[in-house]
């Protein structure tokens, strides 16, 4: 007996000791399995889609063993969409996709300890899409986990060999058991070269993999396609040729792929081809590819990030571009827009188009790839800031507009909803380069499935499924650090409302000093800063860009002010003295000097909080995490000397003396390639 009981308490030391050593590559993100408990699925119909949904069960259970449990597809009036009804004894659902999606809330419910109960849940919105900013090379613009997924620069560039059905599955698999459900597969720079029939092909065998996961594919197109590779003379969106060409060419995508799901449309931006090109409007531009689209169901989202190298302040310009076209666009063209009206900062505050438009779908896109907060190197949880975007009030009908509320169609019908978020996904084989990058990926699915979930509850979520973990020792601190991170990225980077002070184009390190009398002044950071010896910040006052005029009451007026300003936008809002008093008493510059010290330090606690959790991780992911926190540690550093050492030049005024003294030096930060610094 004493040696049977000796014998199991080594079995289970030793088990111990092989999870914790286990090799965990991050792969099966928040997918990984934990031994089933046997299950009886009563299942009336079968398909594709209710074979998959089966079989999670069969292998993912984890409620009591031996269960009868029914998959019940029967008209409900109060599920909508792709909805479903959890209750005891099943799942019920209008279509096949929603028993996927039920089925996926169920094994997430058991294994994140939720109790089991009645549920009814209908998606915020119907289009739930990721953006791929792919390039048909393989390579991915602001992607830092590796090439794409979908593309490869080889010879045989556009062959589908079985390991890539194996990762589209794979990837299929987890965006259904997020719920989301479509997928742009190239870059909104786009190549023309994607509507040749050659690359059609291999669309069309993506999507047959995507297809059963409810995954659809939709494609970003090129203004002028029809020129370059249809050989017309112009690609004018009146012509009644251009008109034939895109209805000729949809018709060929809809023979290959007759669930394909339509156009992402990036037009007049950047340099890139439009409408505007022939002297139309977007809405000319729009709707033409959208009346073609229409037979199939196919929806067109035009992006409205847009701006020209004009004198007018750059986060005004889609807003003045977009809203005289309110009303004209067809049903099935949904405008994306960009969560901030400037380009995905570390904080922006919503984009005012949110709060303009009535007539006119929208839609929001949001960035999941760290393109400006920390690539693949920063430990940055992004969904309390999509929180703080989606339940901003734009006061549009009154208090209680939300974006959330407005996007998901609740305050003026749409035909369509949806949501975009540029994807952070490569061929790393964690599939998003840093561990708890996969949060962001995850987070966007949840939030666009419900989009008035709360961050925090998400990330519990994620972090005990990811790490097969419910210790509240391993929770508590972990949720804490994810939850704290965006608000130390924009400490360390941009507090207090500054926003674009990047290194030119690299968009990860601080370049406070980047001018340049030959570009474009709105690529700059001086441009955006304006720091002087009078101060500091972007006046968009009344008395200077008269940016806060696209918002409505009382946002403007709060905004107009700054001792109503939210501190947040401080400095997005007001160019101010340097000894400006802020409502904690301090100076403007005591107080900036303390949020990049707070930054730091904050980062400083993560790497501390991690260490301390060492017993709850695998050791791969334990050593990878770590490592990018000590370099996360190290350029928060960089951050704050280069700011303040920089800015000091203007302010002429002490670092308090109970702050930490820089460690590096400016001219070495400002003469030396990021290249050099970064890598
Ligand atoms: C900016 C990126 C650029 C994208 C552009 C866009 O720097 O690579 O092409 O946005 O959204 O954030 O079109």
């Amino acid at each position: 007996m004493k040696f049977i009981s000796r014998s199991i308490i080594i079995l289970c030391a030793l088990s111990v000791l092989c999870i914790k050593t286990n090799a965990e590559d991050g792969h099966q993100l928040w997918l990984n399995k934990r031994p089933p408990i046997s299950v009886n699925i009563i299942c009336a119909k079968k398909s594709a889609v209710l074979n998959i949904a089966i079989k999670e069960l069969t292998d993912g259970w984890q409620g009591p063993s031996g269960k009868r449990f029914t998959l019940n597809l029967s008209p409900e009036k109060s599920i909508k969409g792709d909805g479903f009804i959890l209750d005891d004894a099943g799942i019920r659902a209008n279509t096949e996709f929603g028993i996927l999606y039920g089925t996926y809330e169920v094994l997430r419910r058991q294994k994140t300890g939720k109790m089991a109960g009645n549920l009814a849940s209908n998606p915020s919105y119907m289009h739930r899409i990721l953006n791929h900013w792919d390039n048909l090379d393989g390579s991915v613009e602001r992607g830092y986990a590796g090439s794409s997924i979908f593309w490869r620069n080889e010879k045989n560039a556009i062959t589908v060999t079985e390991k890539d059905k194996m990762l589209w599955h794979e990837y299929a698999r987890a965006n259904a058991s997020i719920g989301i459900n479509g997928t742009v597969v190239n870059n909104v720079n786009a190549s023309p070269l994607i509507l040749t029939s050659v690359y059609l092909k291999k669309v069309k065998d993506i999507a047959g993999v995507l297809r059963p996961y409810g995954v659809k594919v939709y494609l970003s197109v090129n203004f002028s396609s029809p020129v370059k590779t249809g050989g017309l003379k112009t690609s004018d969106p009146l012509d009644p040729e251009v008109k034939k060409w895109w209805a000729m060419k949809i018709k060929e995508i809809y023979s290959l792929i007759p669930d394909f799901g339509g156009f992402l449309v990036k037009a007049n931006s950047e340099g890139q081809p439009g409408p505007q090109d022939f002297g139309r409007t977007h809405a000319d531009g729009a709707n033409m590819i959208a009346d073609a689209l229409k037979p199939y169901k196919g929806i067109v989202m035009w992006r409205a990030f847009v701006y020209s190298p004009s004198d007018k302040d750059r986060v005004m310009q889609a807003y003045s571009e977009f809203l005289p076209l309110d009303g004209q666009f067809r049903e099935n063209v949904i405008i994306q827009i960009k969560n901030g009206p400037l380009d995905f900062q570390p904080r922006e505050p919503f984009s005012p188009l949110f709060g303009a438009l009535k007539k006119t779908a929208i839609m929001p896109e949001l960035q999941i790839t760290q393109e400006y907060l920390g690539r693949d190197i920063q430990l940055v949880y992004l969904a309390p800031m999509w929180e703080e975007f989606l339940k901003s009030d734009t006061y549009q009908e009154g208090s209680g507009s939300t974006i959330a509320q407005r996007t998901a169609g609740n305050i003026y019908p749409q035909q369509y909803t949806a949501i975009a978020g540029v994807a952070n996904i490569g061929l790393d084989s964690n599939w998003c380069g840093h561990d708890f990058a996969q949060a962001n990926w995850y987070a966007f699915g949840r939030m666009a499935w419900n989009n008035k979930m709360s961050s925090g509850d998400i990330a519990e979520e994620w972090l005990k499924q990811t790490f097969i973990q419910n210790e509240p020792e391993f929770i508590e601190p972990v949720k804490a650090m994810m939850m704290a991170s965006r608000e130390a990225a924009v400490n360390y980077m941009m507090p207090l409302g500054l926003h674009h002070i990047f290194v030119e184009n690299h968009h990860y390190g601080p370049a406070p000093w980047f001018a340049n009398k030959d570009l474009r002044q709105d690529w700059t950071s001086v441009y955006y800063h304006q720091a002087d010896t009078n101060g500091i910040g972007f006046n968009r006052t009344s008395k200077g860009s008269n940016a806060i005029s696209q918002y409505r009451e009382p946002l403007a007026s709060r905004f107009n002010h700054p001792d109503t300003c939210p501190e947040i936008y401080l400095l997005w809002f007001h160019h101010l003295p340097w000894d400006y008093k802020m409502k904690n008493g301090r100076i403007l510059w005591n107080e900036m000097c303390y949020r990049y010290a707070d930054g730091l330090n904050e980062v400083r606690k993560f790497q501390k909080t991690w260490d301390q959790v060492q017993p709850y991780v695998d050791q791969q992911r334990f050593y990878a995490v770590q490592h990018k926190l000590q370099r996360q540690c190290r350029d928060a550093q960089i951050w704050k000397d280069a700011c303040l050492l920089y800015f000091q030049q203007f302010s002429k005024r002490p670092v308090p003396f109970d702050i930490e003294r820089p460690v590096h030096d400016l001219e070495y930060l400002k003469n030396t390639p990021p290249s050099a610094i970064y890598n």
